[in-house]
């Protein structure tokens, strides 16, 4: 049996349909394998940039929720809050001390984040924020980390540390491998097909976020950036267009070409009609399940306090072994 992880974190508007297309459909059907699956809510992650603490408590919340609602079944899967955990931190400290400040410097997500403000002003956070997301899988000594495209550079860190922890003190964890999915993998925003759609963009138009009203869906679906020309195509030429045909592609289980065959000559107007009743008939059931969810919060204390004890029991064992690995007095040797 292999072991899953993946996490998500509680920030911004809260998660959107590039999440749920390249990474939380993924969780849920590999619940349908033999793995053993565990999905967390990382909001030690979202402390990297500022936050008000009633918004990360509520943020933890919302996203448990969502998550639960797109299909993960705690009974099925470990869900769980990052904090809860506390070997999480313990084990990302050792890392940051293995990892590098060269390649720690080369991740895209901090050039791009500390970019434009203050870079005097940034948190340190931010730059460590890799070696916390290796210390997230390799806690769990998981094997399978099923992400969007834009986490590829943090997977291959997450590797390299699991390979120089292994060299220098003994093979103690499985090199994690990225699962990416070959379409859908990264979703573009819908007012500008060169940028990844993100939670933190502060623009309600480049992102459907999943629990938007189902009209003001339509009405930024109706708005999307198109390309110039009018003839439905996919490809790098495209990339607009391309973009809806990958969302409506992954709502709808149909292909990009078999889509292309069904619309090419009808103009945008047609794909856009489509495109907004598909990604409609996704979020309504969605959304009427997150209503039930979100007004039960004992319910939802619940799960998440019976996921973080299933969480520790296996996090436990992985510390106690690093401890005693690394040379730290209070390993399993005494
Ligand atoms: P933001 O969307 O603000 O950039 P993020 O990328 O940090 O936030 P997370 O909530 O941490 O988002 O990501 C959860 C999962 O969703 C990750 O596996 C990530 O790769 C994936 N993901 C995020 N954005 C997209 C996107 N536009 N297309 C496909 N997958 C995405
Ligand atoms: N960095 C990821 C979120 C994340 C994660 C993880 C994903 C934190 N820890 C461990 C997979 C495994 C992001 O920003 N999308």
């Amino acid at each position: 049996m292999t072991r899953v992880f993946s996490g998500v974190q509680p920030t911004g508007e809260g998660p959107h349909i590039g999440n749920y297309i390249g990474a939380f459909r993924r969780w849920v059907e590999l619940q349908d394998t033999q793995d053993e699956c565990f999905y967390c809510v990382v909001d030690l992650h979202a402390m990297t940039v500022p936050w008000e603490p009633e918004s990360l408590a509520e943020g933890v919340r919302r996203t448990a929720a969502t998550l639960i609602a797109t299909g993960i079944d705690p009974e099925r899967s470990v869900l769980f809050v990052q904090s809860d955990v506390p070997e999480h931190t313990e084990l990302a400290w050792i890392l940051i001390c293995l990892s590098r400040m060269g390649e720690l410097g080369r991740m895209t997500q901090f050039k791009d984040k500390s970019r434009g403000g203050e870079a005097e002003s940034i948190g340190a956070g931010l730059f460590v924020y890799p070696s916390l997301m290796a210390a997230d899988v390799l806690t769990y000594r998981a094997d399978r980390v099923p992400v969007g495209d834009d986490q590829r550079q943090h997977l291959e860190l997450m590797r390299d540390l699991a390979i120089r922890f292994n060299r220098k003190f003994g093979e103690t964890f499985p090199v994690p491998e990225a699962v990416i999915g070959r379409q859908g993998a990264r979703i573009m925003s819908l007012d500008d097909p060169t940028e990844k759609m993100s939670k933190s963009s502060g623009r309600p138009a480049s992102a459907i976020g999943m629990l938007d009203d189902l009209p003001s869906v339509r009405k930024k679906i109706a708005r999307a950036v198109t390309d110039s020309g009018s003839t439905v195509a996919y490809g790098p030429e495209h990339p607009a267009v391309s973009n809806l045909l990958d969302i409506l592609a992954a709502v709808t289980g149909e292909s990009t070409p078999e889509l292309v065959a069904r619309l090419e000559g009808q103009g945008y107007a047609r794909l856009k009609a489509d495109l907004a009743d598909a990604v409609v008939a996704v979020l309504e059931p969605f959304q009427t399940r997150y209503a039930e969810l979100i007004g039960d919060p004992a319910m939802l204390d619940k799960v998440l306090d019976e996921g973080a004890d299933k969480a520790r029991a296996v996090a436990g064992p992985t510390m106690a072994l690093v401890r005693e690995r690394v040379g730290l007095r209070s390993g399993v040797l005494r």
